[in-house]
């Protein structure tokens, strides 16, 4: 039962006029303005929209199995909400405006509170409008720790993120509805940075061991990274613990929302570069968080990393036998659409963009009245993602997390968002054992505003 403040009151009224402790308690988190300098020296600050007057907002650490507690305080001028993106939270904790709650109008609060079932790599970001409210700095990392961590001599979160910034001014590009980016592959930034930083660096003492915490925070920005005087190994992939770590060969890819934990040791010379580089547009590797090896931990490296303890209840079972949902990922430039149906009309291609909308997931555009799909408490699903477009889109379920299911049926890692690439299929499986409306979503912030937002009941 929802109690109003003037009933909690009078129902006080014969005992002392304390607050609830929870309440006077709650720490605050505060959507504000700030001005940031995310252009190198010399060029101009940039005005944001924060979380606590910094970019990214501060990184929120809790023990697993402990309860989250956050008052959002709203000091901007637009209406706001609070996503906390892989958590398998509470429905009516999930932030999504529209959906789950109302957003936060200016100079109002929400307080939010949710219990914390897994350990893992997670953030938090905007959920109104996020195309332009993730973009202006509404994002930060939510680290959920182990009770027991691995043996690792440091941990440390590495947000990568880019922005649009017009160089003469160091204002954001304000032009975040452009047809032109989210019909395409969403909007892309000129400054790529870690941490708020352009040139993010740490120093690490040879043969010492870290823990990278890696979040894409970008609107749409696919990372190709690679490690440089660095021997790694991946140890979780969205928060989820991957049953054995998996040894850094290749080039890493990380989509919009995903995270990746890794296990490094530094095994560059003294003097000698070390860190992660990312694959430019014009095809160079880039230094995107330089390591500087000062010193020496050990003479030699500590060898492959033992697994991070399992979450619990994240079996997917009975999958062969579930049903499949067909989703197509529709639209875009280049492709367009025959048609879809836009609050609760069947529009044609040029309605459609007439609209703003550019995308449409199995038919509809946006979300609809009903659901996309329908779920009893515990029952399995599968829904098979087909990319008709000519681009890719990193698909994010809020609520559950899935497994990939190959054509031959085996199951990949657990993940709560995948990259499904053009003209290629994926399906996803998982139990759907969270209650309430849960997004499926193109986390291209773009293409979710333009079309590509659908959700499912679970009930
Ligand atoms: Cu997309």
């Amino acid at each position: 039962m929802k109690m109003t403040r003037r009933a909690f009151c009078a129902g006080l009224a014969a005992v002392p006029l304390a607050r609830p402790t929870q309440a006077q308690d709650m720490a605050l988190l505060t959507a504000r303005a700030a001005t940031v300098q995310l252009a190198p020296d010399g060029y101009p600050a940039t005005p944001v929209w924060s979380y606590d007057g910094t970019i990214p907002g501060p990184v929120i650490r809790a023990a697993q199995g402990s309860r989250l507690q956050r008052r959002l305080v709203n000091t901007l001028e637009v209406p706001t909400s609070v996503h906390w993106h892989g958590i398998r939270i509470d429905n009516a904790m999930d932030g999504v405006a529209g959906l789950t709650q109302n957003a936060v109008p200016p100079g109002e609060s929400f307080d939010y509170a949710f219990d914390l079932p897994d350990a893992g790599t997670y953030w938090y970001h905007a959920h109104t409008n996020s195309m332009e409210q993730v973009a202006r700095g509404l994002s930060g990392a939510l680290i959920i720790e182990e009770a027991t961590p691995p043996d690792v001599d440091r941990d440390e979160v590495l947000m990568i993120d880019d922005w649009l910034l017009e160089p003469d001014t160091g204002l954001f590009v304000d032009d975040f509805a452009a047809p032109m980016t989210r019909s395409h592959g969403g909007q892309i930034g000129n400054l790529v940075g870690v941490n708020g930083r352009y040139d993010y660096s740490l120093s690490a003492r040879q043969n010492e061991r870290l823990r990278l915490r890696l979040i894409n925070s970008a609107n749409a920005q696919i990372f190709g990274l690679k490690l440089e005087g660095l021997t790694g190994w991946t140890v979780a992939l969205d928060g989820m613990p991957l049953d054995t770590p998996e040894p850094v060969t290749d080039t890493l890819v990380l989509a919009p929302a995903q995270r990746m934990d890794l296990i490094v040791d530094i095994t560059a010379e003294e003097g000698e570069t070390a860190g992660l580089l990312f694959a430019a547009a014009d095809d160079t590797w880039r230094v995107l968080a330089e390591v500087s090896v000062e010193g020496r931990a050990a003479s030699v490296p500590r060898g492959a990393p033992q697994p991070l303890p399992r979450n619990p209840r994240m079996e997917v079972v009975g999958v062969d036998t579930a049903p499949v949902l067909e989703m197509p990922l529709q639209g875009g430039a280049m492709r367009g659409l025959e048609s879809a149906a836009f609050n609760g009309q069947k529009l044609t291609w040029q309605e459609l963009v007439q609209q703003g909308q550019f995308w449409a997931l199995a038919g509809q555009a946006g979300l609809g009245e009903a659901p996309f799909a329908t779920l009893s408490r515990g029952e399995t699903a599968r829904i098979r993602m087909t990319n008709d477009t000519i681009f890719p889109h990193a698909m994010h379920l809020h609520g559950m997390h899935f497994r990939t299911r190959k054509e031959d049926g085996s199951l990949g890692p657990l993940r709560d968002t995948v990259l499904v690439m053009p003209n290629e299929m994926t399906e996803i499986a998982f139990v759907a054992d969270n209650l309430g409306k849960w997004l499926l979503h193109c986390h291209m912030l773009g293409h979710a505003a333009s079309g590509m937002t659908n959700w499912i009941m679970v009930a």
